[in-house]
């Protein structure tokens, strides 16, 4: 019996990559070599990644497997044609086809949903009776002990920049909503026995290695063995993990000694306001530069994902975002679209709202709009998306961003060139013309005199007049968000105001008057002192007043006597 396995290649004008890309930054995932591990070995098994090698569809073969992620499904779902023209079943498998199992079943003999390790033989054998069934669904996630190796062997070695991969956990602690890796494998995170991971590592030729786990470090103890173990090896490797690992120095340690030159991290966002919404909060946002350094600290190259079109991103996300990059010399910035995957809780909930644009498979690839954003128009999104791509890999950005003395600064270059090809394709973009205002409303104004303030509601209860005095800090900062589509910037305000503050205010709200914002409304809530002098301008300058159909509101405005 002969069995074909596909891994299906992705079309499309800026996003696909051509060989030299490949061979320059990508490893094979371990999809097809895994299951074709798991295939007895008395059946032949071959392997096609049609991003590297055409499929060959007259080839004398008895079942095809095909695998794919959402972008790939409609070239799964065409490929699955071609054979079944001939008469030859096709069965699918993989991300896509596990979360859309009845759409992915109208295109092919039947589909795997989930882990193939529990039910792979049983479904050949099945084939062999001439009784396949539709779906095929594990009944408990698989044991991690004694995995077959992956078929390595079987891959292009000389079309990838590695291919050599392994996995030592499967599944992540964590469950934010964007992400697929929680609804494929439950709450669960489970780990390879060491030894078998060693000897699998052991095995692979070369110093390099890439770990594809979802997040290396999520079991702290396991991690620690592992990485202890790994030292004497003397290899190097890649992975991706949560920012949690950082908050740990000894794993961190162990980490870089083991020979991790360069990590994966999903920042994905430098609002906590979008972070709680995604149930991502466990990054935080006042500590990432300091987790940025200890990463650097340990020469460890971090490739950081960040994630546009959440609901409190506006216009000025892009430029804020690329400039905490260069800030923080991210080696590899990696910029996402929000992308509603099947079977996420995201999916569901933009479904439900009705915030879906279509249901294209092929345009979910991260690079494109496929839903309404909350503060921006779609076309904001997407070209300010196209500009943060091309810009991060602007010859300027890459400078600020790889130029320090560290080591291996060879390779950060490199690698820079290799992504800077990559975004060099993307469509021309567009700063929002609102970023810079954004930028300067984001701020914070430091006071010059601190003695005249008037602590405010300073008659209410003891813990309100703590909590104010907290608030009533040295400076005065301002948290700005602008909405597109209501054309209205929120102001939040927190701290103390004098004068002069006061002053650098109305100064900044008179530059957001020269562009398209037709209304402000400010928040007094958090400002917990005020100088008589600032109420005085404040009020002067109209900025105090609360109606409704002025260009200014005020919320919370101080009512103060004294
Ligand atoms: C390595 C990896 C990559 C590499 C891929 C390199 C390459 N050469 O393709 C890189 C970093 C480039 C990458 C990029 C992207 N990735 Co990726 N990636 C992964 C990762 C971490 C590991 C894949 C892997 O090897 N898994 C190990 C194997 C053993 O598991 P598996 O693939 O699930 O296969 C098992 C079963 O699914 C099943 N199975 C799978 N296929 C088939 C087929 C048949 C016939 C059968 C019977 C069974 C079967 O059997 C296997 C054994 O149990 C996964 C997460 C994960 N844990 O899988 C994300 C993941 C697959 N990626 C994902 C995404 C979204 C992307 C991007 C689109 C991100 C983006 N927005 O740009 C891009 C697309 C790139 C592209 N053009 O293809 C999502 C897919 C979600 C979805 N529903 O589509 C995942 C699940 C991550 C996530 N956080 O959600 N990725
Ligand atoms: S930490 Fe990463 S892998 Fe884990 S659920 Fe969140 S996005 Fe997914």
């Amino acid at each position: 019996m002969k069995i074909r396995l596909i891994d299906p290649a992705y079309e499309h004008p800026y996003i696909s990559h051509s060989q030299k890309v490949i061979k320059n930054i990508w490893f094979a995932r371990l999809t097809l070599t895994t299951l074709a591990g798991l295939t007895p070995p008395d059946i032949e098994v071959k392997i096609t990644d049609e991003n590297v090698e055409p499929i060959d569809f007259e080839e004398d073969v008895d079942l095809v497997g095909v695998t794919g992620m959402i972008m790939h499904a409609p070239r799964a779902y065409e490929i699955a044609q071609r054979f079944r023209q001939r008469g030859i079943p096709v069965v699918m498998g993989g991300p896509h086809a596990s979360s859309l199992p009845l759409e992915a079943k109208e295109h092919v003999d039947a589909v795997v949903i989930g882990e193939a390790e529990n039910v792979w033989e049983g479904l050949i054998e099945d084939y062999k009776n001439g009784c396949l069934k539709p779906f095929y669904k594990a009944e408990a996630f698989c044991s991690m002990e004694g995995l077959p190796f992956p078929r390595l062997d079987l891959l292009r070695k000389d079309a990838y920049m590695t291919i050599n991969c392994a996995q030592t956990t499967r599944g992540c602690p964590h469950q934010c909503d964007f992400c697929h890796v929680t609804h494929f494998f439950g709450k669960t995170y489970r780990c390879r026995p060491v030894d078998e991971v060693i000897e699998e590592v052991k095995r692979l030729e070369g110093n390099f290695l890439v770990f594809i786990d979802d997040n290396i470090a999520g079991n702290r103890r396991y991690a620690k063995e592992l990485f202890l173990r790994l030292k004497p090896l003397k290899k190097q490797w890649a992975s991706q993990a949560s920012m949690t690992l950082t908050r740990d120095p000894e794993l961190l340690r162990l980490a870089a000694e083991s020979g991790c030159v360069s990590l994966f991290i999903g920042v994905e966002s430098l609002s906590s306001e979008n972070l709680k919404d995604v149930n991502k909060s466990f990054n935080q946002v006042h500590q990432l530069e300091e987790a940025m350094k200890a990463v650097h600290d340990h020469d460890i190259m971090i490739l950081a994902g960040f994630i546009f079109g959440l609901d409190h991103d506006d216009e000025g996300v892009f430029e804020r975002t690329l400039r905490f990059c260069e800030r923080n010399r991210i080696e590899l910035p990696s910029f996402f679209l929000l992308t509603p995957l099947p079977g996420t809780a995201l999916f569901q909930r933009m479904e439900s709202d009705g915030r879906l644009l279509h249901k294209d498979w092929a345009e979910y690839n991260g690079a494109t709009v496929v839903f309404k954003p909350r503060l921006m128009t779609e076309e904001t999104l997407q070209r300010g998306f196209n500009w943060a791509c091309k810009e991060g890999y602007s010859w300027g950005s890459i400078f600020k961003r790889v130029f320090h003395p560290q080591q291996r600064f060879f390779t950060r270059v490199l690698s820079n060139i290799a992504y800077r090809s990559i975004a060099q394709k993307t469509p021309e973009g567009y700063l929002p013309s609102l970023s810079r205002i954004l930028q300067k409303m984001n701020d914070t104004i430091p006071l010059q005199n601190t003695r005249n303030l008037i602590q405010r509601v300073g008659e209410k209860i003891a813990e309100k007049k703590l909590l104010i005095g907290q608030k009533a800090a040295d400076t005065l900062k301002l948290y700005s968000v602008y909405n597109e589509r209501l054309k209205t910037l929120f102001v939040r305000l927190e701290g103390s105001m004098d004068r002069e503050g006061a002053k650098e205010l109305v100064k900044r709200l008179k530059g957001v008057l020269n562009v398209e914002i037709q209304k402000v409304i400010l928040d007094f809530k958090d400002v917990g002192a005020f100088s008589s002098e600032a109420i005085a301008l404040l009020s002067r300058k109209g900025l105090l007043q609360s109606e409704e159909g002025k260009l200014w509101k005020a919320v919370n405005a101080p009512a103060i006597t004294d």
